[in-house]
């Protein structure tokens, strides 16, 4: 007999599923029992970092990541971070243990009533096996549905007098069966496609964080070359799907309609790519966009092509489609775009520091291919502004704008990314919804730099009342709070900078380090607008 137990861990093992990030209880036990050695556990001290980790690393890897919960308040902890997880399309496989199948309706202790419920709408599919030989197989279907464009996470909720049963005679044909998709656009599509672009007199390009979750950001930029467009990154951005010193980079769009499609003005055709049209955020209500202008949409998610309000869409693969795309397009004689200006250098306000200063020292300092995981939220355009990036993979924000991404985010992408430097720069505010992932960076040995601007206060928020017209006080300034404390007291070294000089030399010794260190630096408070 082979057990659930021996069959899930062969089926994971042969999905490359090895590494689980979790946290522990009870309803877990069975499963964790005797781990195999060839998989990796790492501990998350709260299940929003457990699920942010995953998060990062199924993103920085490109394939999706294994977790493990703790039934209904574990899974709870996490709804937060699967927010994030949902609109980044992130492939991430949920499990959570259940109680025995015999106490879940007398709501023993620990029992996950209605289980599949709980984790909804956040996830593309959820499920506990009707019988415990159906296990294996639910964790197949929770793979492929996961991996499955467009991607995301599935939950899978187990019982745990599950594992020592019989796995039946189906679950060896689990192990190698290959589900893929094809979603190229027809011939007739790309030609019309193709002749559309061509014949536009001012074209634009708008890309969103598909284009670098697909790595097709090459297949841009020839694109935008051939086309000699613009290229704008889709509003409230959390990925860098172009290189941000190329003479065709224009910024990100500000992300409100109004501000939207008066930037675009002028277009005659707007192409957006791997973004939903799009994500707004500040409520300013206007003209969608300009009446001259006609938007075509390719994205891998038919929900975000039927929920736009304007254009038409192509659902397809989008590397694919950008590849082709890039073979077809002849060179258009417009001339190229030249490159933008970086805007000056704000004067410094007495003993603070400004979050550009510390952008333009990252940027002197840092490896060009650093990876920049950022969740500072009132300084998201100084860095766009700032800090140059230039190869696929090399930023990332919380998709939802769920706080508490950005910590263990930065931890999952640096166990995903040994080859490159990951830098974390995270508002005070923001850290403290991750903050125990410090704890994991110094346990696993990441060597992260986490960057915390220190300004005391909510930055975005004030500048989001000021916005809405309001005078909010209350609840929107955070002092008190002494990191460098907090980070020793996980076991990360950590240092609170004096000036510029010094974090220059804090950070050139951070990033020859094996293990994590933060910085605090004391800022000033800038617009978010
Ligand atoms: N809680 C969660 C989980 N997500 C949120 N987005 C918020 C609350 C609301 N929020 C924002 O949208 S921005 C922000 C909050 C609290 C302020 C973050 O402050 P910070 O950065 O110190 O990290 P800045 O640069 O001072 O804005
Ligand atoms: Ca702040």
């Amino acid at each position: 007999m082979t057990t659930v137990h021996a069959s899930v861990y062969e089926l994971l093992r042969s999905s490359g599923l090895t590494t689980i990030f979790g946290n522990p209880g009870s309803n877990e036990l069975p499963f964790l029992d005797s781990m195999p050695a060839d998989f990796r556990y790492v501990l998350g001290l709260h299940e929003g970092v457990v699920v942010g980790m995953a998060d990062g690393f199924a993103q920085a890897s490109g394939h999706a990541a294994f977790v493990n919960l703790h039934a209904a308040a574990g899974t709870g902890n996490a709804m937060g971070a699967l927010t994030n997880a949902w609109y980044s399309h992130t492939p991430l496989i949920i499990s959570a243990g259940q109680q025995v199948r015999s106490m879940i309706g007398l709501e023993a202790m620990l029992s996950n009533v209605e289980a599949t419920a709980l984790p909804r709408p956040l996830v593309k599919w959820s499920t506990e096996p009707a019988l415990p030989s159906d296990v294996p197989r639910a964790l197949s279907q929770a793979i492929h549905t996961a991996n499955l464009d467009p991607r995301g996470p599935v939950y899978l909720s187990i019982p745990y007098d599950d594992w020592q049963h019989d796995s039946g005679e189906i679950s060896k044909h689990l192990t190698d069966r290959v589900v893929q998709t094809a979603g190229c656009p027809s011939t007739d599509q790309l030609e019309a496609l193709s002749a559309v672009l061509v014949s536009a007199q001012n074209p634009v390009l708008i890309l969103g964080p598909d284009v670098d979750a697909t790595r097709s950001n090459d297949a841009a930029v020839l694109i935008a070359e051939k086309l000699s467009a613009p290229v704008w990154v889709a509003p409230s951005a959390p990925r860098c799907p172009f290189p941000t010193r190329h003479p065709c980079f224009r910024g990100v769009l500000p992300a409100s309609i109004v501000g939207i499609s008066r930037q675009l003005e002028g277009h005659d055709l707007i192409l957006v790519v791997g973004a939903p049209v799009f994500r707004y955020h500040q409520f300013e209500p206007g003209e969608y966009l300009a009446s001259s202008s006609r938007l075509i949409h390719i994205t891998s998610d038919g929900s975000e092509a039927a929920r736009a309000p304007m254009g038409d869409a192509i659902v397809a693969d989008i590397q694919q489609t950008l590849r082709m795309l890039a073979d077809v397009l002849p060179n258009s004689t417009r001339e190229q775009p030249k490159s933008r200006v970086i805007p000056p250098l704000p004067e410094a306000e007495g003993d603070l520091i400004t979050p550009e200063s510390v952008f333009d020292v990252l940027n002197e300092i840092a490896p060009d291919d650093a990876i920049y995981v950022n969740e500072s939220t009132s300084t998201v355009s100084a860095l766009w502004d700032r800090v140059e990036m230039k190869y696929p993979g090399s930023y990332y924000f919380p998709a939802s704008g769920g706080l508490g991404f950005g910590m263990p985010a930065a931890v999952g992408v640096q166990l995903a990314t040994s080859d490159r430097r990951v830098i974390a720069v995270l508002g005070d505010g923001s850290a403290n919804y991750g903050i125990t992932a410090l704890w994991t960076a110094a346990q696993e040995r990441v060597p992260v730099v986490f960057i915390i601007l220190n300004n005391g206060t909510y930055g975005a928020l004030r500048a989001f009342a000021k916005l809405l017209g309001t005078e909010v006080d209350a609840g929107l300034d955070v002092p008190g709070i002494d990191f460098c404390s907090i980070a020793e007291g996980y076991g990360v070294s950590a240092h609170k900078i004096t000036s510029l000089e010094d974090f220059k030399d804090r950070l050139s010794t951070a990033l020859q380090a094996e293990t994590p260190t933060l910085l605090e630096v004391p800022t000033v408070t800038i617009s978010a607008f």
